[in-house]
């Protein structure tokens, strides 16, 4: 069974988004065949796992039903488990997570935290998948209505600690569990950038934490209005960099290629000697 156990280095999941209407990257993978070659191309690249999904979180984003979530990523997911690749699904729907577990993914990426479908903890913790639980409160399509706290860290924090239990009680063992502040769910830009600022106070809970900023609306505050997605990835590399330093356990992007390329720079000067410490 796998455990989410520190890794010596952060982790690399690609992102492989298989649906027509993804914020970044949507319907260029919508057919099968490139978005098996495109998940090759992530291995390639350097990712250590690759994230499967059928069904867009963007904000405003329509749920889909789980037969058509199905059709979209099964495929995918058996001939990149066929090439020896490991891979999550990005799914809220339980049905779709164990069918994608008997397909040959290990980790369960559920940005609901297991909110969205009662019966996703349950599948979980039968299945003996690591579960990536993320910070959640709500629906894309009124998610930004939910963007309100009083202290973002302590409160995603305490959220996550209860969801946690919840999780826990239906079965899935802690050792299992790698938790996501959920940037850009029910979080305006500055709540994210606290986040990260603040990230220590989310790994004292004492599990391996992942962060997705790929890409996101709030990354694309540092650019003048208008600039193309992929000027997204030049700070979302260094992101990655920064996070590496942090010991965060994974980081959740578009363009590995510009991740790999940073986290190489963040190893050759990690051992330097630092002012005033
Ligand atoms: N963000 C998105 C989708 N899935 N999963 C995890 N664990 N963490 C995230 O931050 C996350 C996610 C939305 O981004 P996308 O549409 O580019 O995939």
């Amino acid at each position: 069974m796998p455990e989410a156990a520190p890794a010596e280095r952060m982790l690399v999941m690609g992102i492989l988004n298989v649906t027509p209407n993804s914020f970044s990257d949507g319907g260029r993978y919508l057919d099968h065949a490139a978005a098996i070659e495109h998940g090759r191309r992530l291995v390639a690249d350097g990712a250590d796992l690759i994230d499967v999904g059928g069904e867009s979180t963007r904000p405003g984003a329509e749920r889909i039903g789980s037969a058509e979530e199905q059709r979209r990523i099964l495929p995918v997911i058996r001939a990149l488990a066929a090439d020896g690749i490991r891979l999550s699904v990005d799914t809220m729907n339980a049905d779709t997570a164990r069918a994608s577990v008997e397909a040959g993914v290990d980790i369960i990426n559920d940005v609901s935290g297991g909110r969205a479908d009662p019966l996703m903890a349950s599948v979980a913790a039968e299945t003996g998948a690591l579960f990536l639980l993320s910070h959640w409160r709500g629906h894309s399509t009124d998610m930004d209505a939910h963007a309100n706290y009083d202290d973002v860290v302590r409160d995603v924090r305490a959220e996550l600690v209860a969801q946690l239990g919840v999780v826990e009680s239906a079965g899935v063992a802690r050792e299992r569990i790698i938790l996501d502040p959920g940037l850009g769910f029910a979080k305006a830009s500055g709540h994210n950038w606290e986040i990260l600022a603040r990230l220590d106070e989310l790994q004292s809970i004492g599990l391996p934490v992942l962060i997705g900023a790929s890409r996101k609306r709030f990354v694309g505050t540092l650019l003048e209005d208008g600039a193309p997605m992929a000027d997204r990835d030049l700070p979302t590399a260094v992101i990655s960099a920064l996070l590496a330093d942090a010991g965060i356990w994974g980081v959740r992007v578009h363009n590995v290629r510009a991740t790999t390329i940073a986290l190489d720079v963040q190893r050759r000067l990690s051992g330097l000697p630092r002012a005033g410490r």
